[in-house]
């Protein structure tokens, strides 16, 4: 553009919004109304596409995904349905990543298990298909996004976490012990191996010290809240 000797441009001066008295008490309104008309006036369509989404397409450049305008997600809407923060969802598409996804920004079953060190069993295929809403047999990171958030976003979320390190700490002294972690997983996820509860214990162990902390564990699954019902089986008294 800059080697041309002309260049033309022009120059639409939009009308001045004025905001309502409503949307003098709301600036998030005030927004919208002034995105519309800008949008209006270009031609195109209004997203909800916001700074969160250059953070998601930059972090996706740094992981070397291919495509990495698969992994924006109208990043404004997410963080109003579901209340979380760019930075939350920019670990979740760390996450994703290390599920190898393909060039069309898709994870299948197998990768999904493989970071989650999760077996192939009724439950971990209920969890996946879950995610996968249109039964495609893989999933995309909006999809993931979405089904991770909107578990953390239930009211009892954290209570059910808490819940269930206490259940989970049998003997009450602070600590998951592998063989208390065994216990649990021989009800979520019969026939673990001992392999396959070391892979587990390792994930959950987040400080990496060896063993399962109260804080090792609610960290974990607040980066992972699709692990919930792996590691809190029945909570209600026995
Ligand atoms: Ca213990
Ligand atoms: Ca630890």
């Amino acid at each position: 553009m800059f080697t041309q000797f002309h260049n033309f441009m022009e120059v639409e001066y939009l009308p001045v919004i004025y905001p309502s008295d409503t949307q003098k008490q709301n600036a998030v309104r005030l927004s919208q109304k002034t995105s519309h008309a800008i949008a209006t006036s270009l031609n195109v369509v209004q997203t909800s596409h916001s700074y969160g989404d250059l953070m998601l397409l930059n972090r996706a450049t740094e992981l070397k995904l291919e495509n990495p305008s698969n992994y924006m997600v109208e990043m404004a809407k997410v963080a109003s349905l579901f209340h979380i923060s760019s930075l939350e969802a920019v670990r979740y598409l760390d996450t994703f990543s290390s599920m190898n996804p393909d060039s069309s920004g898709r994870v299948t079953l197998h990768d999904f298990l493989r970071v989650l060190r999760l077996k192939p069993c009724t439950l971990s295929k209920g969890i996946f298909g879950f995610i996968d809403v249109e039964k495609a047999g893989s999933i995309t990171f909006r999809q993931f996004l979405f089904a991770s958030a909107h578990v953390s976003a239930q009211p009892l979320f954290q209570q059910t976490c808490e819940l269930a390190f206490s259940h989970c700490d049998t003997d009450g002294d602070g600590f998951i012990s592998i063989q208390e972690l065994g216990d649990v997983l021989k009800h979520t996820m019969p026939n673990s191996n001992k392999e396959e509860i070391q892979g587990m214990y390792i994930l959950l162990d987040e400080d990496k010290d060896q063993r399962i902390s109260k804080v090792d564990f609610l960290s974990c699954l607040r980066r992972n809240p699709l692990l919930i019902p792996v590691v809190a089986p029945i909570l209600s008294p026995t």
